[in-house]
């Protein structure tokens, strides 16, 4: 068997009704861009640069497919009846912001989309999937189902890999995925030590992921006890504006790279992290030097931490990073350091960040042995081809703007479906979405 892993990142393909809509309370981007107008179009070709960035690097890079928006099943399910066409007008005469949720683009978050353990982690050798039920906002509690759909359609051999049922009881076991999750190892495709950081609400945000969504996700894994760490999130953290452990930290190969308030009791857990992962390098960021709040504005912890093909790693970043003095000089302090991270790269991916999204949250980690990835599907790997086939369908298909207005519209609707008829032509995807079945 060929044991050779290499970490894909799996971006989430921004669908063509990315709008602002202020739907997540406690995600300050989202709140304060609500009602803005949106560039669909700028912000699909800004996810797709980034993910030819990753490439350039020499990365794996696959996509997710974005979701069929607006949700047809989802307002038919809220008793919404008639044509397509109908459904659109009563709900945006009655209830203008349900249809919004049933408008959201935000699959685009694939960190969101799931949590997966890679095979060198599992009992049964097996990488695991279990979709995220993403129950703390509605607009993305609908992900679930076609997510589910999608996990399986992509990782469907039988032999290398096991999908788990999205976790039952909304938010009793609120589950948002791997973006408060992190796996450290000396290399992919070691037995990695798994980070699971849950909340506990604060004083003015909910916190979404609960500790025992993590632990079930752990169970269902087969990870072992030795190698899995359950850490409480700082409520501070939370409050600042950190809705997903993802704002604040990020872990990749042996550095575990964060803001020295991500954690409720850093001491304590650096101690337990250091135990069960030796080979640990943590990088941290003191308050001092970069507040929550350059933390929160800036997404510096967002970044995706890449390790290169030579070994060395890198840090992509959002633009916003390199616009904050302290944020830019903390990361060009980090890179001149003794530490593996020596290299940056700055990439615009504004439409998204306005609505709380940078690169971290873009991307879902799958570490795969290079049997597995021939065993996954190959119409979701990128190469140069594939890209410019997505690009060319962006540009036909998408507008460049939207308002909260142009949602009533039954015309967004049809243009929406007739992008996404035209993708599962692409991808070969058959009648993949609700509104195709
Ligand atoms: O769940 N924003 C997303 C952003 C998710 C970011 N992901 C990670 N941190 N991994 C969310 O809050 C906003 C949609 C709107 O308001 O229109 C939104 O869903």
């Amino acid at each position: 068997m060929d044991m050779e892993f290499h970490e894909y990142n799996f971006d989430g393909l921004i669908g063509p009704t990315h709008n602002y809509a202020g739907l997540s309370f406690g995600n300050i981007a989202s709140a304060s861009n609500a009602g803005a107008a949106s560039n669909p179009k700028e912000a699909a070709l800004q996810g797709l640069a980034k993910m030819r960035a990753a490439m350039g690097l020499g990365l794996k890079q696959g996509f997710l497919p974005p979701q069929d928006r607006p949700h047809l099943k989802t307002l038919r399910a809220l008793g919404f009846t008639g044509t397509d066409k109908q459904i659109i007008e009563k709900a945006g005469a009655a209830e203008p912001q349900l249809l919004a949720n049933c408008y959201a683009a935000s699959s685009m978050w694939t960190a969101n989309a799931g949590t997966v353990a890679p095979s060198p982690d599992t009992t049964d050798g097996k990488a695991h999937f279990t979709p995220a039920n993403l129950a703390a906002n509605f607009h993305r509690s609908i992900e679930s189902d076609t997510t589910a759909r999608t996990l399986k359609h992509i990782f469907a051999d039988e032999k290398y890999f096991a999908h788990h049922e999205v976790l039952p009881g909304g938010i009793h076991f609120g589950d948002e995925g791997a973006a408060n999750h992190g796996r450290l190892c000396e290399n992919h495709g070691e037995t990695g030590v798994h980070l699971f950081v849950y909340g506990v609400d604060g004083e003015r945000f909910p916190a979404r992921q609960k500790r025992r969504a993590s632990e079930a996700v752990a169970r269902n894994h087969c990870l072992d006890p030795v190698k899995t760490i359950f850490i409480e999130q700082s409520k501070t953290a939370l409050d600042a504006g950190a809705f997903h452990n993802d704002v604040v930290g990020v872990a990749n190969g042996s550095v575990l790279f964060l803001h020295e308030q991500s954690f409720a009791d850093p001491k304590a857990t650096y101690a337990e992290i250091r135990n069960k992962a030796p080979f640990v390098e943590i990088v941290e960021a003191p308050a001092g030097k970069v507040s929550l709040e350059d933390c929160i504005k800036s997404y510096l912890f967002n970044s995706q931490l890449l390790t290169l093909p030579g070994g060395e790693m890198a840090l992509l970043l959002p633009a916003e990073s390199e616009g904050n003095p302290r944020v830019k000089a903390f990361v060009d302090e980090t890179l001149s350091k003794n530490n593996p991270i020596n290299r940056v790269i700055y990439k615009n991916v504004r439409e998204s960040m306005r609505n709380g999204g940078g690169p971290a949250c873009l991307r879902l980690r799958v570490v795969l042995s290079e049997e597995e990835a021939r065993a996954a599907n190959a119409q979701f790997m990128l190469d140069d081809e594939k890209i410019s086939a997505l690009e060319a369908w962006v540009s036909e298909f998408y507008r460049d703007c939207v308002t909260p207005d142009d949602l009533r519209d039954p015309g967004l609707m049809d243009e929406s479906f007739a992008a996404m008829q035209a993708l599962t032509d692409l991808l070969g995807m058959g009648a993949f979405y609700d509104f195709q079945r």
